[in-house]
């Protein structure tokens, strides 16, 4: 992470600004004016009148030249153009063939190397959208991973059975301390190991596709509020690694905890969706809220580096954690921008929240996922995991439900599998009927139940009236997705 208070010096009309936590230029929060007597701001004529954020936004629309010639006509707008966000947009319209990551994404798309960046004392510009990115990205974490209250506390336990799994940790958050450290991922793998097998091969970074050379050198010098983060769905082939226990596979670098079971989206076979990931990023990476995708559960193995983790259950009658937003199909999601942003406004919220569960997982540890857990993950200190998704026994009645009831939501498939409901309903026919009838089962009473409560509510019916109605009037069925069932309307 560069030092921005060390590139002072190198521009006449530099002052000696001791910055208020992360602005480069010194610009101050807004709530400064109130008693300013100076403020750059009103050097901008006519564009005073808009908002910071509305100003941000036309700025958007111009090309990198158009942003240095506006940055030049006044301190303000300079400062204005000076947002990170500005140049990541454009950087990443238009990638370089080649570049050289430069520390900052203006530097990288301008290719200026850093100490020919000029620094203007802004020091007089109040302004919280050019303020917060560069405060955010500076904050410690220390007070939000620290002093968890015993209440909130993930469960830490050496390893578990398959049949303590399946009977009574299926729907619980778990740290396990014992498996991954026989990993030979564990053992082997640093950033800089890596670095000498791979440092061509590319990986996918959330919009963009680098060598992992190129991702090594932004990891360690960056100073963005939200960094990229390696999130790599192909790494498998991509590194020419094996996988499977190690009786079975003496070369394997990991292996799945066999306390999981079976991967129940494994009768889909090799059109099964997407399923596990390698994800590495610096201190302050990590992933704001989500539920993990068609309703799977997950494993998240932290092979360098350590994570903090904040987790609420999920359901019909809990709303989402603090500070998060969800649509009424549930298909969007919005919550403050960044992790940071979420942790400064939400997070003692959140602790105090039923239901809340926090915890750190340690170099060497694997955390388990629940089906439909809502989650905000971060990077403590530089990290490398590899994650799977899966299904579960105990949550095929989730997914069967997620992947019949809501088909614009399901994700993660080939473009070429089909109805993916219909295929994995007609293969867990095959493999596993049993199985099938049991989640069918429970899923005709969950719906049931519903209706219950909504006869009840609708036409004040009894317990027993509601309950003979709603199966006559259609409660779940395993029809592909043309009877209109959905568990989650009445
Ligand atoms: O390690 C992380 O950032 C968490 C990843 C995660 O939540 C996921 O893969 O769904
Ligand atoms: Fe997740």
């Amino acid at each position: 992470m560069p030092d921005i208070t060390s590139l002072d010096n190198h521009c006449d009309d530099m002052v000696g600004h001791n910055a208020i936590l992360g602005h480069p230029l010194g610009v101050k929060p807004s709530g400064n004016a109130l008693f300013a007597r100076k403020n750059l701001r009103v050097t901008i004529g006519s564009f005073n009148l808009l908002p910071d954020e509305l100003i941000l936004i036309l700025l958007e629309f111009l090309e990198g030249r158009s942003l240095l010639h506006i940055g030049q006509t006044c301190k303000a707008f300079y400062a204005f153009t000076r947002a990170e966000d500005l140049w990541k947009s454009l950087f990443i319209g238009s990638p370089p063939a080649s570049f050289t990551w430069k520390g900052t994404w203006r530097s990288t798309y301008l290719n200026l190397p850093p100490l020919k960046t000029a620094i203007l004392d802004c020091s007089t510009l109040y302004s919280d959208a050019l303020h917060r990115p560069f405060y955010c990205a500076h904050i410690s974490l220390g007070p939000y991973i620290t002093n968890i209250p015993s209440r909130n506390e993930i469960a830490r336990l050496p390893n578990l059975s398959p049949e303590e799994f399946q009977e009574k940790w299926f729907n619980t958050p778990f740290i396990l301390t014992e498996p991954v450290k026989e990993w030979s991922a564990y053992k082997n793998w640093t950033v800089e190991s890596l670095l000498s097998e791979y440092a061509e091969t590319i990986f996918r970074a959330e919009a963009v596709d680098w060598p992992f050379k190129t991702y090594v050198e932004y990891m360690k010098n960056n100073s963005d509020e939200s960094p990229l983060y390696l999130f790599d769905r192909a790494f498998v082939s991509k590194m020419g690694l094996k996988i499977g226990r190690p009786d079975e596979e003496p070369d394997a670098t990991y292996w799945p905890p066999p306390c999981f079971g079976d991967d129940l989206f494994s009768v889909l076979g090799n059109d099964r969706p997407d399923r596990q990931w390698l994800i590495i990023g610096p201190e302050r990476s990590g992933s704001s809220f989500h539920k993990d995708p068609n309703a799977t559960s997950a494993w998240n193995a932290v092979v360098r580096g350590s994570k903090y983790w904040i987790m609420f259950p999920s359901s019909s009658k809990l709303p989402p954690p603090p500070g998060v937003y969800v649509s009424e199909d549930q298909s969007e999601v919005t919550s403050p921008l960044s992790i940071a942003e979420w942790l400064l406004g939400f997070h003692s919220e959140a602790r105090r929240t039923p239901g809340c569960i926090e915890g750190i997982c340690q170099e060497g540890e694997i955390l388990h996922v629940p089906s439909g857990w809502w989650h905000l993950v971060v990077n403590i200190e530089p990290a490398i995991a590899i994650t799977q998704n899966f299904i579960p026994r105990a949550h095929l009645s989730a997914a069967l439900d997620f992947l019949g009831n809501k088909p614009d939501q399901v994700s993660g498939f080939r473009k070429d599998v089909h109805n993916p409901y219909e295929r994995f309903v007609n293969n867990m026919r095959e493999e596993h009927p049993d199985l099938l009838e049991q989640a069918c089962e429970e899923l005709k009473k969950k719906t049931e139940g519903k209706k219950r409560k909504w006869d009840e509510i609708i036409h004040g019916k009894t317990e027993q009236e509601g309950a003979g109605g709603s199966s006559e009037a259609g409660g779940f069925s395993f029809g592909f997705g043309d009877d209109g069932s959905d568990v989650e309307v009445p």
